[in-house]
């Protein structure tokens, strides 16, 4: 009997144990912290954290790239964090899914997000597409513009194999693919929420069934329920790449856009991707950037109109003078 409850014991310590164990090893989470504006490369020795070294050391779940140095442990909940700058694919090599050249391959569930809300673009280089994620795995991207993506294949922006992948106040703008020019999603779930997937080529915005959690613009029609808006493509809805302020050049929203004002949530959300405070006007905008209505310039009398006033000032100390000398 004593024997019996010894085992009793010992099993419950056990079970107690392996809980334990489970809930640190769920909770082990890794952040790699990218080298604002890194080149592309695979250097562990060259002081630069690149994007394509933390997304391999997250899929190795190691760091093979010393100068990528986790903040915590690496599990099932990684994060990366790109700061504000431009990151632009330049390892060529399209079709290959090791991460290795071409596209950023993703074959681990991981977050990535720009620092703030938006400020990095990711570009394709025109060398391939920017993302791949090669596999079941759950995927939130935040706060990027995503472009110049161009494989000769499927996924101009990115192609979802089969993962769980969620896309937050995004802009996929300016990608070409054979087809699903801004996004292929051949499996898995795809869902978009406050982001811009537009003028995407001939390869289309959208293709694969893609969940609306609102506040998404396409431009061509073909992202299921988002407000499609013809207008919105370069020169219409949102300017060429150029320096509107902040760290990296941005696609600018143009007076008028469809993606002005018209956020439905700005939950979480204080700067676009220049850094500039959000919301401007009553909502937050739609995508990375945030929409500055121009201040109405202050107003500076001319000469003639300073003439004027002096003019008018002079006569009435002239009329003051001469009542006076008629009251003495
Ligand atoms: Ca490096
Ligand atoms: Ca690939
Ligand atoms: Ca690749």
């Amino acid at each position: 009997m004593k024997g019996f409850k010894v085992v009793r014991w010992f099993s419950c310590i056990i079970a107690a144990l392996i809980i334990l164990f489970t809930g640190i090893v769920s909770a082990y989470a890794a952040a790699i912290n990218v080298t604002a504006n890194a080149t592309d490369t695979l250097n562990g020795a060259d002081g630069q954290c690149s994007l394509r070294e933390a997304i391999q050391n997250i899929n190795n779940g190691a760091t093979t790239y010393a100068d990528c140095v986790p903040t915590g442990a690496y599990g099932t909940s990684d994060t990366i964090n790109i700061p504000a700058g431009t990151y632009t694919i330049a390892i060529a090599g399209a079709g290959e899914d090791l991460n290795a050249t071409g596209d950023f391959d993703i074959t681990k569930s991981v977050t990535i997000t720009g620092a703030g809300a938006g400020s990095t673009t990711i570009n394709g280089g025109a060398l391939d597409r920017v993302f791949h994620i090669t596999g079941a795995y759950t995927v939130s991207i935040s706060g990027v513009t995503i472009q110049n993506g161009s494989p000769a294949s499927n996924g101009g922006g990115i192609h979802n194999n089969s993962g769980t992948l969620t896309v937050t106040n995004s802009t996929i703008v300016r990608n070409t693919a054979t087809t699903g020019g801004g996004i292929y999603k051949l499996a898995g779930a795809t869902g978009f929420t406050n982001s811009i997937v537009a003028d995407n080529g001939v390869g289309l915005d959208c293709v694969g069934t893609i969940t609306d959690s609102g506040g998404n613009i396409d431009s061509d029609g073909n992202c299921g329920t988002f407000t499609q808006n013809a207008a919105m493509v370069q020169g219409t809805g949102f300017s060429a790449l150029a320096s509107n302020g902040g760290p990296t050049q941005t696609h600018a929203l143009l007076a008028g856009s469809a993606a002005i004002d018209t956020a439905p949530t700005c939950a979480g959300l204080t700067t676009d991707q220049r850094g500039t405070t959000r919301p401007q006007g009553s909502a937050c905008d739609i995508g990375a950037y945030e929409y500055v209505v121009a201040a109405a310039a202050v107003s500076v009398p001319t000469m003639t109109e300073w003439g004027m006033i002096i003019f008018i000032f002079l006569a009435g100390l002239g009329a003051m003078y001469y009542m006076r000398r008629r009251r003495a």
